[in-house]
């Protein structure tokens, strides 16, 4: 393990140093405060001796085939290479499995511990990753307002358009707003924009704990917050399966490393594009929260599961390479993509679905689960189906191929529900980037458009 070690006589285990106040721990702001000069002198520099460089071409194609790779965007905390995969801040997951700190008796990565890496790209000392821990747990209660509004919603409406309407509901309280209104200093926007981000990945939990238990499990009580747990911890109480360790180091570990993924993917974008009206944080992540609802984005991990319970319903526990072949070809003769494969820029196998893999390796009774063997039997022939379509650019698994087996396997049946879990995942990198924006001063997006008469012309 190369992670920093708190400084003390004697070195302290994780669960003694759980829950305790360090006086001499950073928090993370005061973490910020250290980096945010550097970055900002970065961007002077770039700006006064590079503005006119050119990095690319922008070709017909990129205009009508929505921008795929053109870079037109900065985005601080991850960079996603097409062959390697995501790196946060430089560092891959599995450097991130070794470095970062785990909860106390854990070994997965945490939200905590994955949010400090993106937001200051240094890595937490464990004491830091505790005092934050503590303190979003101390933030983590919903507004009796919102707690209202999401209980009168119908148990029909799908979850993740209650996850964006709680998460737009917040805004009442954004302290961005407020100072925005009272008059503030540029200077100062990221630090009420860092206020706000805290308080929503904070208040995550509870409200898509709620959607959970209105929607499936209707008159349970939940649990209240527990002080001495982390992030995700409280989330799997709060959802109601706190006894299942397993499940909570799989949530531990699927919330982390769905945390970003490069700027360019329509949920973080579109947090960024509505960030840069300077909307607050709670309007610009309940925008990204809609875009995340889309099939061809983070809905696919729903899509997924049903699809390949479909297939279990059609042809059993028995399933055979042959049977998986066929039922692919079915589906894409009707026209349908294959959920859970191909991918806007990564053209290998995801790293993240590699991890999420990883981890039923890791456990007999998931190796033994069906459904993980069918997805693992999916994978062993849908690269070379896809390959012989000869559509897709990547064959290969993204992430949502794999996320929500696991999760159904434990228990979480309720497929509908999924995409909230990387709802509450994606607001660590989305989130950042605001942070950053307004550190840097980052201007209002906005690209030029052109009607096809206009781009003829030009031609
Ligand atoms: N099954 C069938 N066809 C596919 C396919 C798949 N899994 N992936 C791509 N294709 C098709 C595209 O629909 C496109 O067809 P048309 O030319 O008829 O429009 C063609 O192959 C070329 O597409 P591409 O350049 O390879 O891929 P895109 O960048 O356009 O799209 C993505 C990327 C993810 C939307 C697409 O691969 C897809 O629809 N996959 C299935 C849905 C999915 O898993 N989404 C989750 C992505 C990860 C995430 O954001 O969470």
């Amino acid at each position: 393990m190369l992670h920093r070690v708190y400084l003390s006589a004697k070195p302290l285990s994780r669960s003694a140093t759980w829950g305790r106040r360090f006086a001499s721990t950073k928090t993370l702001k005061e973490a910020l405060q250290e980096v945010i000069p550097a970055k900002q002198a970065q961007l002077k520099k770039l700006k006064a001796e590079h503005s006119q460089k050119v990095i690319g071409d922008i070709k017909v194609e990129n205009v009508i085939g929505g921008m795929r790779g053109l870079k037109s965007m900065l985005w601080e905390a991850s960079v996603l290479d097409p062959n390697e995969g995501i790196r946060f801040h430089g560092l891959s997951i599995t450097d991130c499995k070794q470095q970062l700190p785990a909860a106390p008796g854990g070994k997965e990565i945490i939200a905590e511990s994955m949010l400090w890496l993106l937001m200051t790209g240094k890595i937490p000392t464990e004491a830091e990753v505790r005092q934050l821990s503590r303190e979003l747990a101390e933030k983590g209660d919903l507004p009796v307002a919102v707690e209202k509004l999401i209980d009168s919603l119908p148990n029909s409406l799908h979850p993740m358009t209650q996850l964006g309407m709680g998460v737009a509901a917040l805004n009442h309280d954004s302290a961005f707003q407020a100072a925005y209104e009272r008059g503030m200093k540029k200077t100062d926007y990221w630090t009420y924009t860092l206020e706000d981000c805290i308080n929503l990945i904070a208040r995550l939990p509870a409200l898509a704990a709620r959607i959970y238990r209105n929607v499936y499990k209707p008159g349970q009580a939940i649990p209240a917050l527990d002080k001495e747990l982390d992030l995700v911890g409280n989330y799997t109480n709060m959802l109601g399966y706190g006894e299942n360790k397993d499940l909570m180091e799989y949530l531990r570990l699927y919330i982390s490393i769905h945390g970003d993924h490069e700027g360019g993917n329509a949920s973080a974008h579109t947090a960024h594009l509505v960030g840069s009206t300077l909307s607050d944080p709670y309007l610009s992540y309940s925008a990204a929260l809609f875009a995340l609802a889309g099939p061809l984005h983070g809905l696919a991990n729903q899509e997924v599961l049903r699809w390949q319970l479909l297939m279990q319903k059609e042809i059993g526990d028995n399933v055979t390479h042959e049977h998986i072949k066929e039922y692919l070809w079915r589906t894409l003769k009707s026209g349908q993509v294959v959920p859970g494969y191909g991918h806007g820029v990564l053209r290998k196998s995801d790293p993240r679905f590699v991890a999420l893999l990883e981890f039923c390796d890791s456990r007999p009774e998931l190796l033994a689960s069906p459904i993980v063997q069918m997805v693992k039997k999916t994978y062993e022939v849908a690269p070379g189906v896809l390959t012989e379509h000869g559509k897709t650019k990547n064959p290969w698994p993204n992430v949502d191929a794999t996320s929500g087996c696991v999760l159904h396997h434990y228990g979480l049946t309720e497929f509908k529900y999924y995409t909230v879990i990387f709802g509450v995942s994606r607001a660590l990198g989305a989130l950042t980037q605001l942070v950053w924006a307004r550190a840097l001063g980052l201007p209002l997006e906005r690209p030029k458009s052109l009607s096809m008469d206009a781009l003829e012309k030009l031609l």
